[in-house]
């Protein structure tokens, strides 16, 4: 038996001395550098009581070595869990406290304030700082690069992802070899991926799409990437004259649109950008075409499920669409209440099985029920309609759900942090159009009786516990939040009301 994501990958590899990594300054490294490297670090979580089944938590910068974990997981049978570097000590306590991982990276920037809460746990730590500093890298110098790996069937677990929920608790979702595998082997065949493909990768690698999409889709076709540390419109503009496909989440492409040098010329070498996380308007899909000529390929997604359905690579890439389903994914659209299958052009909840969905919940067997039709559909909480080509409309989400510049944010999470503070009374969370994210965080909040409202201690009292892209752009303070007749908050009468709020 092999290990079925990395042999995946070794089936597909070209020859060592091919270039897998560049940084924006050259090539990094070569396809036999990322076997050596990932062998050591595999090895020393073996020296580290790693078993397969084990957690590995990792919440550092976004470097080659700390890619190289990832694979090294892979190899060595363990779970990968990557944590948002923008998580504060609150936020991966509790990721911590519900994996129970073996083993924790951290960037040594965090181990001050977060080591006590790795040792609860009984986990070892390591750190990876910038450069390859930190105990990770010393202990894999003193490792051998050979390593065999350990052999994984494919509904072994490869990774658990957080995922915030509508109950303002996070799940883990298990994603198993095979979700990653049968994902990134479609990816490459759908959107013609080959060896002399450059992907520009400037995402970060703790959420699917930096992770899961950019990466497995360029090992396994034996494809290179350009490894940038976070997106700057600048370098990625010029990375283009290197690169042949950008994958990124819609502020990326509004942020581009602003770059005077973004032209025909400056694009010709690009085959292939790809929009996803979050939807990308029909007017940022027409400005881009105009200044480019080229079509930029949307596609539909989730942490739970990988990738669901895309836009065509040949046919009419068509805006305002996430396109059809990808081969193997079987889609429907039902009526949320019941699940009885609607017709074509009805809007409904919109549901997917096939070999891309995820096992389940970490630990958490009944909301994993309750997320899943009898018949193994699950249920993404996205609204949509099929039209009569077979393409997707997505129309709104059926959870309560802000996605802000492609990280989601879960309003119960950040209502549940504010009714704490003394000087609030209640609060609604609603997301509200912005320029650059598409959507941002507002809080609207009714103050205590007798409490002086003060926007700015508000949201810096968050500060303390919330990630920063989560917190409110702007706190909104009301004499009484708006009601329906069965005493529910009606979110939609704010999202109106604050509509243009943050219009600039
Ligand atoms: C940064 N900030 C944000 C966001 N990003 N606020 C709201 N929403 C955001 N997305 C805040 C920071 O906390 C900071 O605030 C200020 O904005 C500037 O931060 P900076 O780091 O300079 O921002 P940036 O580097 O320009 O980042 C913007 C970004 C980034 C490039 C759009 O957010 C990004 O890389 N997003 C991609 C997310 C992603 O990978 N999503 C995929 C999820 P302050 O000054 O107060 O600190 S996977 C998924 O959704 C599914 C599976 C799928 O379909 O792909
Ligand atoms: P996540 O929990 O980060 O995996 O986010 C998944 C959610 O992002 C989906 O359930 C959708 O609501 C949203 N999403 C992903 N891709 C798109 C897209 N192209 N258009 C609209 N929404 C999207």
């Amino acid at each position: 038996m092999s290990n079925h994501l990395f042999g995946h990958f070794l089936d597909r590899m070209p020859s060592r001395d091919r270039v897998l990594l560049h940084t924006a300054d050259g090539p990094a490294m070569t396809y036999g550098g990322m076997l050596d490297l990932s062998g050591r670090i595999a090895n020393l979580l073996l020296a580290q009581g790693v078993e397969p089944g084990d957690r590995v938590a990792v919440q550092t910068e976004k470097t080659i070595e700390a890619l190289m974990i990832y694979l090294a997981c892979v190899r060595a049978g363990a779970v990968y869990l990557p944590l948002n570097t923008a998580y504060t000590d609150h936020e991966v306590s509790y990721f911590l406290g519900d994996a129970e991982p073996k083993l924790v990276v951290l960037d040594p920037v965090r181990v001050e304030t977060l080591a006590s809460a790795v040792y609860e746990t009984g986990a070892s730590l390591l750190t990876l700082g910038e450069e390859g500093k930190g105990s990770l890298m010393l202990g894999s110098k003193e490792q051998v690069t050979q390593f065999e790996d350990v052999a994984r069937e494919p509904d072994d677990l490869a990774a658990i992802l957080y995922t915030s929920g509508t109950t303002g608790r996070s799940k883990g979702a298990m994603l198993t070899h095979e979700n990653l595998a049968s994902s990134a082997r479609v990816l490459v065949d759908y959107w013609h991926f080959s060896q002399d493909d450059v992907l520009i990768h400037a995402l970060p690698i703790f959420h699917t799409h930096g992770l899961f999409v950019a990466t497995n889709t360029v090992l396994m076709a034996g494809a290179s990437m350009i490894f940038l540390p976070c997106f700057d419109a600048d370098e990625v503009l010029r990375m283009m004259e290197r690169g042949t496909v950008l994958m990124g989440v819609p502020t990326f492409y509004t942020r581009l649109l602003q770059q005077p040098d973004l032209t025909r010329q400056a694009t010709a070498g690009m085959r292939l950008f790809v929009s996803g996380s979050a939807p990308l308007r029909a007017e940022t899909h027409a400005a881009f075409a105009e200044r480019t000529g080229h079509a930029i390929l949307e596609r539909y997604g989730m942490t739970e499920t990988n990738m669901n359905t895309s836009n065509p690579y040949d046919g009419p890439r068509i805006a305002g669409t996430v396109g059809l389903p990808l081969p193997g994914v079987e889609l429907r659209v039902v009526d949320a209440e019941t699940g009885a299958g609607l017709p074509d052009g009805q809007i409904g909840m919109i549901e997917v099985r096939g070999p891309n969905v995820f096992k389940g919940y970490w630990r958490m067997p009944e909301k994993t029920a309750s997320e899943f039709r009898e018949d193994g559909f699950f249920i993404t909480g996205d609204l949509g309609r099929l039209d009569e080509r077979g393409y997707l409309h997505i129309v709104g989400r059926g959870k309560d759900l802000v996605i802000s510049g492609g990280y989601n944010v879960y309003p119960k999470e950040i209502e549940t942090e504010l009714d704490q503070l003394a000087w609030v009374s209640e609060s609604a969370v609603i997301g509200v159009r912005h320029p650059d994210f598409g959507e941002a965080v507002v809080a609207v909040v009714v103050p205590s009786a007798g409490a002086t409202p003060d926007e700015a201690a508000t949201i810096d009292a968050l500060a303390e516990r919330l990630a920063r892209y989560k917190l409110p752009k702007r706190v909104c303070f009301v004499d009484e939040l708006p009601r329906n007749s069965m005493g529910k908050v009606q979110k939609n009468v704010l999202r109106e009301r604050f509509a243009s709020l943050l219009d600039g």
